[in-house]
């Protein structure tokens, strides 16, 4: 009998009101059924909102660094449980245990940072105008903020939203992807043995309809999401119409460009790294390799060589390099563009098909996949796969690589392999990207640096680093006139001509 889980709310754990419920699976294996989940809706999301607003005058005006001392021991709890949560994440979606703890270990990074963080939150002070007169500006938390994230990180980056809204004194509502509620679940009741005091955080799963009632609840000020560009832009117009401050993580199609001077052995690495770890399935992916004529049989030689030698399996399983993709739609999804790929005239060049084999049961298995000959106007090109097929384009100058890179909607992240100095600072600034790897992949962001995309793949904001904290806090301006007369500001004062 599998377990069934319940919601955190306002201290208690608690049912859907509506006691409905949904299931998950192990991707690797259909059988296997990780329990069953609250299909939560407008009544469960009304509770939190009442308990996240009850919750905030307490928890804002406790100093910063007491809240920072919380933030330390969950990252100290999740280091001493790493290793568990990371196994249960495999078991839940599907990567394997090597990146799971790596997912763990960006929480526990960001933990440390944001405490690090209630020691600082800067505003600044400024000269007046004006005599015996002082300007400064204070953060202040924004309030009751929301967040609705993605499975293929299911704890590094809800902690990348939540741990810096409670270092700044928001409290929380947090909804785990329905393909992620165990892991959502486990690093929420890690950060309630912390210490995180009742109706802080609170704990909504489900799917739409727990979503959709988030976002337009009046109590919502804030909401930070992580998933596709659809999802993300009927957020974006209902908290527009609602006036609720919104963060964007969506999609990316991030390019590689590997330059005739690249090191080729560092660039193929990190192609098979970028393409095919996570399954392809990270917003930051390598699925777009730019390579110049020069090296481009090499390279691809190189990576087709290498790519062989990938083992698919259970991630909880030491020999697995690659794991499943996520759900039987996510596999769909990927065979699509195969097709799509092929009648565009581009080279399958290896992969294309499901894997199954015996170690392999009925999980969604999918070769990684190497598509050649593409050119920047097809689909494959231009759209998000979120899987391990990665298109080569053929380009014969650095001109040319810049622009077939800025050629799609998204701007995420971006990465250049080349020993020229000079075109690694030109690619820095040219390239249309949140992030821009100088000799690395297009993954593997840091806890401490800000994280975020622009065009298609976000709207304006950052997350990690000191950059998130300004989406978490509400900037006041303060003057403070000690003069003891009524000083008029200079353009209530005219400087007489
Ligand atoms: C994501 O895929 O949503 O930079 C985030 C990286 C990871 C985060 C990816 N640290 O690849």
């Amino acid at each position: 009998m599998a377990d069934t889980f319940e919601n955190y709310i306002d201290g208690t754990w608690q049912p859907a009101a509506s006691g409905a419920t949904f299931e998950n699976r192990n991707p690797a294996q259909q059988s296997d059924l990780i329990g069953h989940f609250p299909a939560s809706a407008a009544p469960d999301v009304d509770a939190a909102a009442v308990a996240a607003r009850a919750a905030l005058p307490a928890w804002r005006r406790m100093p910063a660094p007491e809240r920072g001392l919380l933030l330390k021991k969950a990252g100290d709890i999740l280091t001493a449980g790493k290793n568990e949560l990371a196994r249960a994440m495999t078991r839940e979606m599907g990567k394997p245990f090597f990146e799971t703890k790596g997912d763990v270990q960006e929480a526990i990074d960001t933990a440390y940072y944001a405490a690090s963080e209630t020691r600082r939150l800067f505003g600044h002070t400024v000269p007046s105008e004006l005599p015996e007169k002082m300007n400064m500006t204070i953060r202040r938390p924004v309030g009751v903020c929301a967040m609705i994230t993605a499975w293929n990180f299911p704890v590094a980056v809800p902690s990348w939203k939540i741990l810096p809204a409670l270092a700044a004194g928001n409290t929380v509502i947090f909804k785990p992807s329905e393909e992620a509620p165990h892991s959502g679940m486990l690093f929420v009741e890690m950060l309630l043995e912390a210490g995180i005091p009742d109706g802080v955080i609170n704990l909504v799963q489900g799917a739409d309809a727990a979503g959709k009632a988030i976002v337009e609840h009046p109590e919502v000020d804030a909401v930070a999401f992580t998933g596709s560009s659809e999802v993300g832009s009927q957020i974006a117009s209902t908290c527009g119409r609602l006036h609720k401050r919104v963060s964007l993580e969506m999609g990316g199609k991030n390019p590689m460009i590997v330059m005739e001077d690249a090191n080729l052995d560092l660039a193929m690495e990190g192609v098979i790294w970028g393409a095919y770890g996570t399954t392809g399935q990270r917003c930051t992916a390598t699925s777009r390799l730019i390579v110049h004529e020069d090296v481009h049989d090499a390279l691809v030689e190189r990576i087709t060589q290498e790519a062989a030698e990938l083992t698919l399996g259970d991630g909880n399983t030491s020999s697995t390099d690659v794991g499943p993709l996520i759900n039987q739609q996510a596999l769909d999804k990927v065979e699509s563009y195969i097709a799509i790929g092929k009648d565009e005239g581009a080279t399958l060049h290896f992969g294309g098909q499901r894997a199954t084999g015996d170690d392999l049961h009925d999980g969604f298995f999918f070769e990684p996949t190497l598509f050649t000959d593409v050119t920047p106007e097809m689909r494959i090109h231009q759209e998000e796969i979120f899987g391990p097929v990665l298109s080569v384009v053929r380009i014969s100058s650095f001109e040319e690589a810049l622009e077939v890179a800025n050629n799609t909607p998204y701007g995420l992240s971006s990465s250049m392999y080349t020993e020229n100095v000079a075109r690694a600072f030109q690619a820095m600034h040219e390239l249309e990207a949140g992030i821009t790897y100088i000799n690395g992949p297009t993954i593997g962001a840091e806890a401490h640096m800000p994280f975020g995309g622009v065009k298609a793949t976000g709207n304006g904001h950052r997350e990690g680093g000191w950059e998130v904290f300004d989406f978490y806090t509400e900037t006041k301006t303060v003057y403070v006139d000690y003069s003891g007369t009524l000083q008029k500001a200079q353009i209530d004062n005219p400087i007489e001509e």
